[in-house]
């Protein structure tokens, strides 16, 4: 199966944006995660989506928690393709998969209607503004040392639009080179993608030990 995804090469040209790709964090707690845009690609990320074959793709990206970690954030990019008309209220699901030998394993938590916010960076690609969303879990998720996958997608309904992920580049440290996608939902068969997509996690395990007293005596 085909992949769809949008190439906006020809958009920016020449044009520089080292200055926008920077690494500002975006979650609250220790930045473990970091892919920045780099505004070069975005695949769907929707159940709804009216520019993918089967009218649905969702994408699953990797990564590496270094370290025992509280998670109760994904901070992504996306847009609303084509004609920049996000949703009243955004629709999105967040699944947490474990690791099964390089490839999505096992769901070990999963939540739909997250709470999200959304804000526009400035950045325009493929005509549509960039946002930044912060997504979170209404559970926290404390994460052993090891490898995950993240599968977040978008519905947008009867809206015109299909929202994408923006691709990112590969944190150096805890990314794993390529993602999987797939074609229906829920999932049955995962295909590989080299793209890496734009996203910061961070471990707020000390805000959640701050707030929250377990030991009063100790
Ligand atoms: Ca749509
Ligand atoms: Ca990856």
């Amino acid at each position: 199966m085909k992949l769809k995804k949008l190439i906006i090469a020809s958009v920016f040209g020449s044009m520089s944006l080292t200055a926008m790709a920077g690494t500002s964090q975006f979650c609250s707690g220790d930045l473990i995660f970091d892919q920045p845009p780099n505004q070069v690609n975005g695949n769907f990320i929707d159940l709804s989506c009216s520019s993918c074959g089967t009218g649905v793709q969702v994408i699953a990206e990797n990564f590496i928690i270094p370290s025992d970690a509280l998670i109760e954030e994904f901070v992504i990019y996306a847009g609303y393709y084509d004609t920049n008309t996000p949703l009243a209220t955004d629709l999105w699901t967040v699944n947490i998969h474990e690791d099964n030998g390089g490839e999505p394993g096992n769901i070990i938590y999963t939540e739909d209607l997250v709470s999200s916010s959304r804000e526009v960076t400035g950045v325009v690609l493929f005509g549509v503004d960039e946002y930044r969303i912060n997504l979170s879990l209404q559970t926290p998720q404390a994460l052993t040392m090891g490898t995950y996958w993240v599968e977040i997608h978008n519905d947008t309904g009867a809206n015109a639009d299909d929202v994408f992920w923006e691709q990112g580049d590969l944190d150096q440290m805890n990314g794993v080179d390529g993602s999987r996608f797939a074609t229906e939902y829920p999932v049955a068969t995962w295909n590989t993608d080299p793209g890496n997509f734009a996203l910061q996690i961070c471990d707020s395990d000390l805000i959640f030990k701050n707030g929250f007293d377990f030991n009063p005596t100790p």
